[in-house]
């Protein structure tokens, strides 16, 4: 059926991201195609969308470019478009400089801009009209993330039929915070808009439910909410994994064993420390670089036995809190290597790179001491990509207790990622660890990141939202 009266095709299952599943190719022949993200998300849903007749709606990347929907790799994708000026203030400004940070604890100071919201509010309708005209009848939507907060509330009043999921995979705030956002009623309505709302930790969906009920004075029961009209919705904590399976063979295969020992040669140190993040103030690198810098300053780390590499992706570089973030770190590490190297030995090797999944596979190989300190993280799958990779049961996990992944990971060296001194100790006390203990502590880990993989949580969503 297609009452829209459009050409676009009707889907059992509509998936709606900022990001449509694809990234633009250009061939040695200079002819444009498209290929499917590498993320985890798209490889968790692609398999789900296909048997399912699926659909993703999103922006294809580049501004001021209207695309028709067209088909990949079995599935339907249906470009939104976004102007240079939305992805100035919806994107840069309402959802990179507003939400962000305040979800993540205020750890920078968020900015409210009133065009900024404008902008959110209407780029959000269009996703959701997208939305509203692929989903077949009865079918079911899932939305994902702060960029798309409103989506929910929108389509649920463009298409009564519809079940409708939502996914956060950042943080939702305490209300302390929250209550600061000048449009708190439209966001919390935006959301419960959803059958169910996803979360990554319980706590978050409690943050959520204890706002429903105070600012908007809704009933909850347990994980239930009661819109005004009497209906119902549902919030529950769904912790995202990675690929287990996928990871541990990548890190299996000859070539990256191979390449992991290279890299073990090119360092030539008796202990390799770890950290792979994206350049983003919410990932304590500010901190985590401190820490290492006085346990070289100090000795404790001897700068001839011992490297840290630190991988920092490029990321959201127009944000201006993000300019500054870069130059600071580059200050701190230059700093560092200028006082503790010697020629041809800087302690801390950082590399401003994105790298292909083969190699981060054999950086993880490679490391002895994975440190993940962010001041706050929705999940951080870098962490349990580091335990995937570890079939060898060695390698240390030293992890912040701010990220989601803390609740499943255990069994790591936990750390409050302010506390540089604890920071300190945590880092020596992974690195000094006897194999015994090490191993005892990454089969624990390991059998948590093999028995909640990314298909995991995809299915038990799904499964969820399908019961409501
Ligand atoms: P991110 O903040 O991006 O994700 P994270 O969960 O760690 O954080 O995922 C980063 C991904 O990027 C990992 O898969 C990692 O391998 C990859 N990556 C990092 N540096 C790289 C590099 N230099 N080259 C190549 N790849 C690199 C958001 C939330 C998280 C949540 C995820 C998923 O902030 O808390 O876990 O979404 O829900």
């Amino acid at each position: 059926s297609n009452e829209a009266g459009t050409d676009t095709p009707r889907a059992a299952l509509v998936v709606v991201a900022n990001r449509l599943a694809v990234e633009r190719t250009t061939a040695a022949d200079g002819s444009a195609g498209w290929q499917t993200s590498p993320g985890g998300l798209v490889t968790a849903l692609v398999p789900i969308m296909q048997a399912k007749d699926g659909a993703w709606v999103g922006w294809h990347g580049a501004p001021d470019e209207e695309l028709e929907p067209f088909h990949h790799d079995g599935i339907d994708m249906i470009p939104v478009a976004l102007s240079a000026g939305e992805v100035e203030e919806y994107y840069e400004g309402m959802s990179n400089a507003t939400f962000w940070p305040l979800y993540h604890d205020s750890v920078a100071f968020p900015e409210f801009h009133r065009e900024w919201w404008d902008a959110y509010v209407a780029v959000n309708r269009r996703f959701a009209e997208a939305a509203a005209s692929a989903a077949d009848d009865n079918g079911t939507v899932w939305v994902q993330d702060y960029q798309l907060q409103l989506v929910p509330s929108m389509l649920r009043e463009m298409r009564p039929d519809l079940r409708i999921g939502f996914f956060l995979h950042i943080p939702f705030p305490p209300s302390e915070l929250f209550q600061q956002l000048p449009w708190r009623r439209a966001v919390l309505e935006g959301l419960a808009g959803a059958d169910l709302v996803g979360f990554q930790v319980p706590g978050a969906a409690t943050n959520f439910l204890n706002l429903l009920r105070r600012r908007l004075g809704w009933d909850t029961h347990r994980q239930e909410f009661v819109r005004p009209d009497g209906s119902r919705g549902r919030a529950a904590a769904y912790p995202i994994s990675i690929a287990t399976q996928a990871f541990e063979d990548l890190a299996n295969s000859p070539e990256v064993v191979e390449r992991a020992a290279q890299i073990r040669e090119d360092l030539a140190a008796e202990t390799v420390f770890l950290g792979v993040d994206r350049l983003d103030y919410t990932k304590g690198l500010r901190q985590r670089v401190r820490a290492f810098g006085e346990l070289f300053t100090s000795g404790e780390l001897d700068p001839e036995k011992v490297v840290f590499v630190q991988v920092a992706t490029p990321s959201r570089e127009r944000v201006e809190e993000y300019k500054r973030l870069r130059d600071d770190i580059e200050l701190l590490v230059g700093r560092i290597n200028g006082d503790s190297g010697q020629l041809g030995r800087p302690p801390i090797h950082y590399l401003h790179q994105s790298f292909p999944r083969d190699e981060m596979a054999a950086l993880y190989r490679a490391a002895d001491v994975m440190v993940v300190t962010p001041l706050r993280d929705g999940m951080n799958l870098v962490a349990k990509e580091y335990v995937a990779c570890r079939s060898d049961n060695d390698g240390a996990l030293v992890l912040s207790e701010f990220a989601g992944a803390a609740r499943e990971l255990k069994q790591a060296w936990q750390v409050n990622p302010y506390d540089i001194d604890g920071m300190k100790e945590a880092i020596l006390a992974a690195g000094r660890a006897g194999k015994q203990e090490t191993r005892r502590r990454m089969r624990a880990l390991r059998k948590q990141v093999a028995t909640h993989d990314i298909d995991h949580w995809a299915e038990t969503f799904l499964a969820d939202l399908d019961a409501i």
